[in-house]
């Protein structure tokens, strides 16, 4: 079912006007710039403008056999507020993949510890070098919505005229930040379940709004589940020291996995790199790949002819070295 109404931001609800033409993959989205004319109490949408750049993840729901779905969250933001409360939330691997997300979308992420009141400093202190340890070169802020801490540095990242998305778990407290920010109760905030700590879905709808300075802020519904959607190349800007060590991989697409000569895989026996950082790498490239497959046949054909130059290398390496055994 297609949506058949927007909300414009100024403007009010608008719909499409009868001569729209785009596909449904250029629909207008939370965070486009559309072209409208007033029509009577609802405005009518000419156009869209192209996009800088579009966050999106898998459709959640697919089984294996379905076509992979793109699903869109939102378009042309600037900045993506990555939020993780400092309670059982936080998690760094659930962090690096929200970290690959932003990267591939074009916006810059900022790390958004929510609920700070609830732990103590020296735990912060700790929470917050732990984030860095994955989020090389990201800004990290710690905020709460209940004593207003980090409010005020959150403000200045989003500066007048950019548009902020807010992305996170359920009850990590996303709303509660929007309104902090806006100033205003305009989105609602549920009560947190006692039994396991999570919020209900609150918020079932994106919804873009106007910040009293000129920026703008995207509150979205807590995503459950996230599904990678990006492309290979965002995992370079999201693990930078495992690509700066692949530069030194006698393949240009190692997979750092068994592949002779890997100096990614090195780095983690003399323990310059931690096992744990390889194996977020791993998975995520690994489903990056798969995604990448199901979409394209040609880099399925692509794949199989970099395992048979490898298992080709390999035989070369052992022949050059009869007395080594199999290990290249
Ligand atoms: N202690 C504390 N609780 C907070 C803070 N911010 C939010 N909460 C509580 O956390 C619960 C969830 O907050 P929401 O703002 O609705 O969370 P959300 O991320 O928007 O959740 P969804 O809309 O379901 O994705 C509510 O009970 C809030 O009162 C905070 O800074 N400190
Ligand atoms: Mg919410
Ligand atoms: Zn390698």
């Amino acid at each position: 079912m297609h949506k058949s109404r927007w909300e414009l931001s100024p403007g009010g609800p608008a719909v499409l006007a009868g001569g729209f033409t785009k596909d449904a993959a250029d629909l207008p989205l939370v965070g486009d710039w559309v072209l409208a004319e007033d029509h009577q109490s609802l405005a009518r949408i000419l156009d869209v403008e192209p996009r800088r750049g579009l966050l999106t993840r898998k459709r959640p729901g697919d089984t294996a056999h379905d076509a992979v779905v793109e699903q869109p969250i939102a378009a042309n933001i600037d900045v993506a507020l990555l939020t993780m409360a400092v309670d059982d939330d936080f998690s760094l691997r659930r962090l690096e993949r929200y970290l690959t997300l932003a990267w591939d979308s074009g916006s810059t992420p900022v790390v958004v510890l929510t609920k700070a009141d609830l732990a103590e400093p020296e735990t912060l202190e700790d929470l917050l070098v732990q984030v860095d340890g994955v989020a090389f070169g990201v800004e990290c802020i710690t905020t709460s919505a209940r004593t207003g801490a980090g409010l005020a540095r959150l403000r200045e990242v989003l500066e007048p005229g950019t548009v902020g998305v807010l992305l996170g778990s359920s009850g990590v407290g996303k709303s509660s930040l929007f309104n902090a920010l806006a100033g205003a109760e305009l989105q609602t905030v549920s009560d947190v379940r006692a039994f396991d700590g999570k919020g209900m879905h609150t918020t079932t709808s994106r919804l873009l709004l106007e910040l009293p300075w000129g920026a703008f802020l995207v509150d979205t519904p807590g995503l459950r589940e996230l599904q990678l959607w990006a492309d290979e190349d965002s995992l370079t800007s999201s693990f930078p020291e495992v690509a700066q060590l692949a530069l030194d991989c006698r393949f240009s697409d190692c997979a750092h996995d068994s592949e002779p000569g890997c100096a990614v895989t090195l780095a983690v026996s003399d323990g310059t790199l931690a096992a744990d950082r390889l194996s977020s790498w791993r998975r995520l490239h690994r489903e990056l790949a798969y995604l990448a497959r199901k979409v394209d046949p040609a880099a399925a054909r692509a794949d199989r002819q970099r395992w048979k130059s490898i298992a080709k290398t390999r035989r070369t390496l052992n022949k050059q070295r009869p007395d080594r055994g199999g290990q290249g």
